[in-house]
């Protein structure tokens, strides 16, 4: 569970905020995880839109509250937690209906949201390369220099290796490109985690069993977001594809997916674009 200690905070005035207010972002997949997770507990919370196009998450107001620079962060009565899957956590124990992790199911849930968070490096690599026109670095470098020298660079009291490793991600992704086989590697993953989601939807309506769980909320925001970069997911997992679109229909749900008609529009640009190319994710990833 990701707290962060008083020293790890900079910017000292969210230590007197009282109730919840979350920093997220509009098409953020964490983000929209914790909203409808939010939206099925009927908790009142303030929102505080952090703007990812404009490297927000990179100034050093917002590297004050999350030292890591990203959304979702949580201040609940004065403490700030960071980690999407955490934020859940802890607010499933606070918000107890309905209950989103099964009693007695913890640690498993812990294993199961612990997999899910590891690929998503993954998914943002899929994300940026068929989300996007290619060819120009998604951070500047002044963005990514503001991100270097902001915040405490501490979680917990130590040094946070998790900026690092997000610096390196935009320096690659600036220099190499995404590579065919960076997709490749990344796809195949999900592939393997849809091949088990498919499994467990045999057998039961929500993949814990046969009640809805944060783990239905985390991989709905997955499997979303790959839908949206072209994953077939219809034609390779049938059972995912039915749990999709019947959880989609919710309003707790279909209101965090929603695309605004411009972002729509250049999705299908790019689509077309990648049609063209001989280059969409199930010809990249030879799905
Ligand atoms: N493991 C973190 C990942 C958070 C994360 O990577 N958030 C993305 C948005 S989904 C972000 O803030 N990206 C920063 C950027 O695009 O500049 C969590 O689950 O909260």
């Amino acid at each position: 569970m990701v707290q962060l200690n008083d020293r790890d905070i900079a910017t000292r005035e969210v230590l007197d905020w009282k109730g919840l207010h979350l920093f997220h972002a509009l098409p953020s997949s964490c983000s929209q995880k914790t909203r409808i997770f939010l939206n099925l507990k009927g908790a009142p919370w303030e929102s505080h839109v952090v703007n990812l196009g404009n490297n927000e998450n990179m100034d050093a107001w917002y590297l004050g509250i999350n030292p890591r620079g990203l959304v979702p962060a949580l201040v609940m009565d004065g403490a700030v937690h960071i980690e999407s899957n955490d934020i859940m956590t802890l607010l499933d124990g606070a918000f107890p209906e309905p209950k989103l992790i099964p009693e007695g199911r913890e640690n498993e849930m812990g294993d199961l949201l612990h997999h899910e968070d590891d690929l998503h490096l993954d998914l943002r690599t899929i994300t940026f390369r068929f989300t996007r026109p290619q060819g120009k670095a998604p951070k500047s470098p002044e963005a990514l220099d503001s991100y270097r020298a902001g915040g405490t660079g501490t979680v917990g009291g130590r040094e946070d290796a998790n900026k690092k490793r997000e610096i390196d991600f935009w320096e690659a992704v600036a220099r190499d490109s995404i590579s065919d086989e960076a997709i490749r590697v990344s796809a195949s993953k999900f592939r393997t985690a849809l091949d088990d989601i498919d499994g467990r939807l045999t057998e039961a309506e929500f993949l814990l069993g046969e009640t809805l769980s944060v783990l239905d909320i985390a991989w709905f925001i997955y499997v979303n977001r790959l839908v949206l970069c072209g994953y077939p997911l219809a034609r390779l997992h049938p059972n995912a594809e039915n749990w999709f679109q019947a959880l989609r229909v919710h309003p707790e749900f279909f209101k965090e997916v929603q695309v605004p008609a411009e972002y729509q529009a250049s999705l299908d640009a790019n689509r077309r674009q990648q049609e063209k190319d001989g280059a969409t994710l199930e010809q990249v990833a030879g799905l």
